[in-house]
C-alpha cells in the first residue's frame, strides 16, 4: 500500500466539479484517509513549490496557488503515486481521458497536483496534514478492487 498526496487546486471549487474529481478517484479504488479544505498562504506555496521558486513562472503559480481554498487529501492504495499521476495526466498537453486532459484543453492553471514520487509524498503529506489528520480505516470492500 502506498499514499500520495493530492489537492485539487483553487479552479475546482467555482466550476463545482469537485466531487466530479474525487469519484474518479474512489471509482478507481484509491482510499480517502485524509481531507480538507484550506486556503493557501505564501508562505504555505513556497514550501509546497520549494523546488519552483526560482523559475520565471512561479509569480503566476503563487497566484493561482492562494486564489481560492483547495482541498487537499491523502489518497492510499497499491502504487497510489503512480497511478494517480497517470490518471490526471502530465504537467503540460495532457490527453482526453485524464483529469487535466478532461477539464482543458491545455492550460498552465492545473486543476489538480498530485506528489510525483515515494521522495514528495513524504515531504507533502505532513505539510498538510498532522498525524492526527490521517484516519487509516478499514476497508471491507477492498476486495472489488
Ligand atoms: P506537476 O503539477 O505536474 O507535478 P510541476 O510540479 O513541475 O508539475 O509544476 C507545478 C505546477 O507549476 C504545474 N502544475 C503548473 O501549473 C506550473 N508549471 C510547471 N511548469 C511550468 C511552466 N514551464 N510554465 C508555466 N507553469 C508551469
Amino acid at each position: 500500500m502506498e499514499r500520495t498526496f493530492v489537492m485539487l487546486k483553487p479552479g475546482v471549487l467555482p466550476r463545482r466539479i469537485a466531487g466530479e474529481i474525487i469519484t474518479r478517484f474512489e471509482r478507481r479504488g484509491l482510499k480517502i484517509i485524509a481531507l480538507k479544505m484550506i486556503k493557501m498562504d505564501e508562505a504555505m506555496t513556497g514550501a509546497h513549490y520549494a523546488e519552483h521558486r526560482d523559475k520565471d513562472f512561479y509569480a503566476k503559480l503563487a497566484e493561482y496557488t492562494v486564489s481560492g481554498p483547495v482541498l487537499a487529501m491523502i489518497l492510499e492504495g497499491p502504487d497510489a503515486i503512480a497511478m494517480v499521476r497517470l490518471m490526471i495526466g502530465p504537467t503540460s498537453g495532457a490527453a482526453p481521458g485524464t483529469i487535466r486532459g478532461d477539464y482543458a484543453r491545455q492550460t498552465r492553471l492545473n486543476i489538480v497536483h498530485a506528489s510525483d514520487s515515494r521522495e514528495s509524498a513524504a515531504r507533502e503529506i505532513p505539510l498538510f496534514f498532522r498525524n492526527e489528520e490521517i484516519i487509516p480505516w478499514e476497508d471491507g470492500n477492498e476486495s472489488w478492487f
